[in-house]
């Protein structure tokens, strides 16, 4: 009997961590000269319980938000945002022009062809770490 709980409990205990948010292809873009602000980009699934993304860090800057991007009265401006909703299995993309995780207080500009890491917080499922591009000025994807 024994023999056979063990690996049940296993695939429980292997579901049980199994990651419940997935990022994809997050990058930023190579900053303009010494400017102190950047974004990052990345689209986010949830594959388990309906979610929220409420917030990131880096140890790259100083700040990080979550920002939307929006027209008002024929201006683009943006602002932090409460959270971004999350429902499993529809992805999110943070993209420039609308979305973002807004760098503040960057301690060095963004190269293109380096990397940083970015912590993303959540409501309920734990923070995701991931690794984050910085790709030429010029990149638009
Ligand atoms: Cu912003």
């Amino acid at each position: 009997m024994r023999i056979l709980l063990l690996p049940a409990l296993l695939v429980l205990v292997a579901a049980g961590n199994a990651a419940q948010i997935q990022v994809d292809h997050p990058w930023a873009r190579a900053s303009a000269g010494d400017a102190k602000t950047g974004a990052a980009y990345l689209t986010i699934t949830d594959q388990g319980q309906p979610d929220k993304l409420i917030g990131a860090s880096t140890p790259v800057a100083a700040t990080a938000e979550v920002h939307e991007t929006m027209a008002n009265m024929g201006m683009m401006t943006m602002r932090a945002t409460t959270g971004i909703a999350l429902e499993p299995g529809k992805p999110v993309a943070l993209a420039p022009g609308g979305y973002h995780v807004m760098l503040m207080g960057l301690k060095a500009p963004l190269k293109a062809g380096d990397n940083f890491p970015l912590t993303l917080r959540f409501e309920h499922a734990p923070p995701v770490t991931v690794t984050v591009n910085v790709e030429p000025i010029t990149a638009t994807h």
